[in-house]
């Protein structure tokens, strides 16, 4: 069965994308720095309740499945370190039970990045970590493919905040061109809201450039704000859920509803609410990935997808949110504040997204009972709820 190795894997998707592929077969390599811990920690944003360390997670989960995950601690920005996961020098493992696995990994999942909008911009300093820690893990990443695997297919998440709110529709990642008489296909036009969404944009760029210039094997997946906490594997255990954020810097927008709601905070709907945006369940976000490993792109390819299943605007979730709150008997209430970001608050919003779509993904809805199971969730670690964590104010 071939080799997937995840860089980032510690968190809210690389995790959960660890034990998915575990659970198929495939051999398993994760790698993290625990950089969002760290933070949560040092700014004291709170997590919905904690989690066992990466190794002890890969032991849980070797216990239970007899399916072993391979755990490196290290910093990615570290040229060394990416290629020994190539190479195999000087690679040690933080936990493994058998030898390296042979040969260069198949395929690369690409999570290793800051990726919260907020964070980006709450100083120069976080403006450059972001910066950074996300081009040079790029950079690290499609030298140790060029130089030492080059049939290795690398999936990076991207966004689609890369592509902000054009008053056109949204292609999946290439628009053809037709200009004085001439035509060309480019990739669709770029325009993000923040430092964080930019630095992917870079990405994109540098990878776009290793296809044409080296022949790689790229994928791109275009997602959307992702919401929900359980996975097929994560119910095998409860020690095994994923990371749950609910603060301003790393909670996504449906995930800090529902705590919002448990804990009689009004639902923090920012400006008008007409922000519009493609979502997805985590539960998709693993069929996307499986499927986009199982559809390599071929050498010299950038394939891209639009991750989204569905769109809302702020003020239809803030409605769900209640909804499915007040079926429980939470008295939830909305309000519209001063919005801390600059983005346009009613605007068209068109992205196509059939691509996952021809390749078979079974789309998970949000509606008021798939919302019901997450509140309830939520409710069990309702104590753990910080609410100074729900809304600092970082301003663009
Ligand atoms: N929003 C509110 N109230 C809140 C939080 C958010 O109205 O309390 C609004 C935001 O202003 C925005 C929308 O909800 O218009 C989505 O915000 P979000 O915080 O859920 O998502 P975002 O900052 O865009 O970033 C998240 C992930 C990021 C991923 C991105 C996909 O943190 O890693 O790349 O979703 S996308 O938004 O499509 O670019």
């Amino acid at each position: 069965m071939s080799h997937v190795l995840i860089l980032g894997g510690d968190g809210y998707l690389g995790w959960p994308t660890a034990m998915y592929f575990s659970a198929r077969g495939y051999k398993v390599t994760v790698v993290d720095n625990y950089f969002r811990r760290h933070v949560c920690d040092e700014l004291d944003v709170g997590m919905l309740y904690s989690l066992p360390t990466l190794v002890e997670r890969a032991k849980i989960w070797y216990e239970k499945t007899g399916h072993e995950i391979k755990v490196v601690i290290g910093d990615l920005t570290d040229p060394e370190l990416m290629r020994s996961l190539f190479t195999g020098d000087k690679l040690r493992y933080q936990w493994s039970i058998g030898e390296r696995f042979s040969g260069s990994p198949e395929t690369v999942i690409h999570y290793a990045e800051q990726p919260s909008a907020p964070y980006s911009l709450m100083n120069y300093k976080t403006a450059n970590f972001t910066l950074s820690n996300n081009l040079i893990v790029t950079n690290n990443l499609m030298f140790a493919v060029k130089d030492l695997s080059r049939d290795t297919h690398i999936i990076k998440l991207g966004t689609m905040g890369e592509y902000g709110t054009p008053n056109i529709d949204i292609e999946e990642g290439w628009i053809d061109i037709k200009h004085k008489g001439r035509e060309d296909k480019f990739l669709f036009p770029r325009q993000s809201g923040s430092i964080y969404h930019t630095s992917k944009i870079m990405d994109t760029d540098l990878l776009w450039f290793g296809c044409r210039v080296w022949n790689l094997k790229v994928t791109d997946l275009m997602q959307g704000p992702v919401y929900g906490v359980e996975t097929e594997e994560s119910k095998i255990d409860s020690r095994l859920k994923t990371i749950f954020n609910y603060d301003e810097l790393f909670g996504t927008i449906v995930n800090r509803f529902i705590a919002q709601a448990v804990i009689g905070y009004p639902l923090t709907v920012y400006g008008k609410g007409g922000q519009t945006r493609g979502y997805l369940n985590i539960k998709d976000t693993l069929q996307c990935v499986h499927l986009a490993e199982k559809n390599p792109a071929k050498p010299k390819e950038l394939k891209i997808y639009n991750q989204i299943m569905e769109t809302f605007t702020v003020n239809e979730l803030a409605k769900l949110t209640e909804q499915a709150g007040q079926d429980l008997g939470y008295n939830v209430t909305i309000k519209n504040i001063e919005n801390p970001r600059v983005e346009l608050e009613e605007h068209y919003y068109n992205p196509s997204y059939k691509g996952m779509q021809e390749l078979g993904v079974k789309p998970h809805y949000l509606t008021k009972d798939s919302m019901i199971e997450m509140f309830k969730l939520v409710i069990e670690h309702k104590h753990q709820i910080k609410e100074e964590a729900i809304f600092r104010g970082i301003k663009w």
